[in-house]
């Protein structure tokens, strides 16, 4: 079967440096604006939910997604990252906690050049790991304080992907895919990594706010780290070890980027308790799941059973007692 998977010299540099840039790698128009419509909707929806109760004058339909979300956040004084992320958070869960599990974003994990270029990396036997999020981040002199701390508002701290799932997943082939929906100048908070710091294995992270944990200012080379500007279209591939974090969105306008992960069928996600899903299998097709309907579902029955849960579910491995954490 023809792919449009990476090319050699792309798999030796992902190999090599631990991260790849694919430049011009989506359609921007027949593979973002659907995802783009598609939240437009969720902020409509949202915005007259809140204006229905009062807590915002005027729903500011007439303006642009990224003016819309700055004006309704601000003027609701909330926090609104969780309704449109495809993640639950890490702690928390209620309920009525809420997630957005859209058609347009199961198209986006499915999506045939992405599985193909994963194909390339960890072969055809694909899993759709569960850790993934939309970020969208307000500029931050347009913020608002997170009170809950489920998502990095802000500049991410340094951290691996591997230090933020559980142990399970420490010897696993766990590939993150990072794209933005629209142009993600420096400015706006890009990312920053440092080349080939997937070679030093596993470093000490400490806790950070309520459930996050990033790697220790001391433990990190600054003068290795790059600068990741990425346009509409691009795609980071990146090592599940390689050292990154991104700037301060000091930008007038939201920075919006989704990051999914794949792994090898059967290998631990690091977070069992979200659901995942077999995105491709050329060994056995059937058990790919391609109903959108089903996967939102997952998320909800999720949802109901850790909210009902007696005890919080854990994500987090790292300890504040460590030396390099004082
Ligand atoms: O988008 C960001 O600011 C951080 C993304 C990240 O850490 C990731 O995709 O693994
Ligand atoms: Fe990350």
């Amino acid at each position: 079967m023809t792919t449009t998977g990476l090319t050699d010299e792309q798999f030796a540099e992902f190999t090599n440096e631990g991260y790849l840039v694919v430049r011009n790698f989506f359609d921007p128009v027949a593979d973002l604006d659907p995802i783009i419509h598609e939240y437009e909707g969720v902020l409509d929806r949202l915005a007259k939910e809140l204006f229905a109760k009062g807590e915002i004058k005027s729903t500011h339909a007439e303006k642009d997604f990224s003016e819309r979300l700055i004006h309704v956040s601000q003027e609701s004084g909330r926090v609104l990252a969780q309704h449109f992320d495809f993640s639950l958070p890490q702690k928390n869960i209620k309920a009525d906690t809420p997630i957005w599990n859209g058609p347009a974003v199961f198209n986006a994990l499915r999506h045939p050049r992405i599985l193909d270029a994963i194909e390339s990396l960890i072969g055809p036997e694909i899993y759709s790991n569960p850790v993934q999020h939309a970020r969208l981040k307000l500029p931050e002199k347009r913020g608002i304080a997170d009170e809950v701390g489920q998502l990095v508002q802000g500049a991410t701290p340094w951290h691996q992907d591997n230090g933020v799932v559980l142990p399970e997943a420490d010897e696993t082939d766990m590939i993150t895919v990072w794209f933005s929906l629209w142009d993600a100048p420096i400015e706006s908070g890009c990312l920053e990594l440092i080349p080939r710091s997937y070679q030093e294995g596993l470093v000490t992270h400490c806790p950070l706010g309520p459930a996050g944990a990033g790697i220790p200012a001391k433990l990190i080379d600054k003068k290795r780290a790059i600068l990741l500007p990425m346009k509409r279209g691009d795609v980071l591939f990146l090592h599940r070890r390689t050292c990154h974090g991104s700037l301060s969105n000091v930008s007038d306008r939201v920075r919006w980027s989704f990051d999914l992960r794949y792994n090898p069928i059967g290998q631990d996600t690091g977070r069992k308790a979200f659901p995942g899903f077999v995105a491709r299998s050329r060994a056995n097709p059937a058990s790919e799941l391609h109903d959108a309907t089903q996967w939102a579902q997952s998320w909800l029955d999720t949802r109901h059973k850790i909210a009902s849960a007696a005890e919080e579910t854990f994500f987090n491995r790292w300890s504040d007692k460590a030396e390099v954490c004082a």
